[in-house]
């Protein structure tokens, strides 16, 4: 750790009053270049902190930049993970008040939900996979506090992997009867489809983007709890999104889930 617990408090509250109050910020790097990852991380344990005191709860967990598209959009190179709070999620078919928002991205994601504790370090695909309940279709609606949508890795794990709403919908999917490499999906945007991909975008399989997260965790004794919704990252670059929109993201064999932006 290179910051002191009061400059990761102050930090903590410039970002999570940014995302409360729907305006944007420099990125944190700016100021404190030297920061390492275990600060970036401790930024966004403080900003759980602050919103399990307020009352909110953690309902799930999210990996991001899991594929090249989402890697090479952001111009960034390894995988960063963050937590979902109860307030981030929308009902399938639901609004997104987008006054409340910055600049929001929707992206296609496979989210899953495990059915027995997973815990690194060692954890692998076939562990993830014997250990899913189901996996559901996903539209993450990502919102970065950082001026522009641009930041660097530290930045970006300390601001909460630019979560900020979600919505899962369609069918319940049994991992033993899908190939998730292959699996399809298509989103679309009023009607028009504007990203295309597949499961294997998310490195090789969407599994392993869970497993990565249990091994990051295990380094910190910590394991994801049987029963948690965890949603595995951007199939496609994410895409741009205005008030008035409607989004909807197909699955293949999943069904769909649609939000629209108020
Ligand atoms: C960081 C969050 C990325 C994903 O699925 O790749 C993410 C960002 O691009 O703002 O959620
Ligand atoms: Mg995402």
């Amino acid at each position: 750790m290179k910051l002191d617990r009061e400059i990761i408090e102050r930090l903590a509250t410039r970002l999570e009053g940014c995302e409360l109050e729907a305006r944007d910020t420099t990125k944190i790097t700016d100021d404190h270049p030297d920061m390492d990852w275990d600060d970036a991380y401790a930024i966004q344990d403080e900003i759980k902190r602050r919103k399990l005191a307020r009352g909110a709860r953690i309902v799930g967990l999210k990996a991001g930049l899991t594929s090249h598209a989402k890697m090479k959009q952001m111009g960034v190179e390894t995988p960063v993970f963050g937590f979902l709070a109860d307030y981030f999620a929308v009902p399938d078919g639901g609004e997104v008040d987008s006054a409340k928002l910055i600049h929001p991205k929707v992206e296609p994601e496979i989210a899953f939900v495990t059915k027995a504790p997973l815990r690194g370090p060692g954890c692998h695909i076939g562990a993830v996979l014997a250990a899913t309940d189901f996996v559901i279709p996903a539209i993450e609606i990502i919102d970065s506090r950082y001026r522009d949508f641009k930041f660097d890795l530290k930045s970006v794990v300390a601001d909460n992997c630019s979560s900020s709403r979600f919505v899962v919908g369609g069918r319940m999917g049994d991992v033993a009867a899908l190939d998730l490499r292959t699996l399809g999906v298509v989103l679309e945007k009023n009607g028009e489809p504007v990203a295309f991909g597949a499961g294997a975008a998310v490195l090789g399989h969407p599994a392993a983007a869970i497993a990565m997260l249990a091994n990051m965790l295990g380094e910190k004794g910590e394991e994801i709890p049987a029963g948690t919704l965890i949603l595995s990252g951007g199939i496609t670059e994410a895409v741009a999104v205005q008030p008035g929109d409607a989004v909807t993201l197909r699955v293949q064999d999943l069904g769909s889930v649609s939000v629209r932006f108020a």
